[in-house]
């Protein structure tokens, strides 16, 4: 499997590490990113990361990470499981939406000030993880 992106730890970085993690071939094209927009038309909404399966192609940073999370068999096999690693998906989501907001917010207050909103209003619960 192949992903086409840039060399930034950003939108396919969650897809890569848990590739990594489970021992999935996966390689990064960022020579065919640094060409963009030269894919753009095969993308199926014009934007990258971009994963080539073979025949299949994914984009949407999210639907890559389940695709890689189905094929790695990294999404839990219970549906509790399943649930879990699911809402970890769409904290991450919300994690990384937060903090791009924080990178483009401006000067350092306004990075603070963004900061302040993107940090969950409660501590979560990490009693899963024992
Ligand atoms: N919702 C999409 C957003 C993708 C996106 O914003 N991609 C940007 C780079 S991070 C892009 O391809 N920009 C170039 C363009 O739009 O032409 C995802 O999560 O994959």
């Amino acid at each position: 499997m192949e992903i086409v992106y840039w060399g930034i730890k950003a939108r396919a970085y969650a897809a890569q590490v848990v590739a990594a993690y489970k021992g999935l071939p996966l390689t990064t094209s960022t020579d065919r990113a640094n060409k963009w927009p030269e894919d753009k038309s095969i993308c199926h909404f014009g934007q990258l990361p971009l994963l080539i399966d073979g025949d299949i192609k994914v984009n949407q940073s999210l639907a890559i990470l389940n695709y890689i999370g189905h094929k790695a068999k990294a999404q839990g096999e219970t549906d509790a499981d399943f649930g879990m690693s699911q809402m970890l998906v769409s904290e991450y989501s919300d994690l990384f939406e937060g903090l791009a907001k924080c990178m483009y917010a401006g000067d350092d207050a306004a990075k603070a000030a963004a900061w302040k909103k993107c940090v969950p209003p409660s501590p979560p619960d990490t009693s899963f993880y024992s």
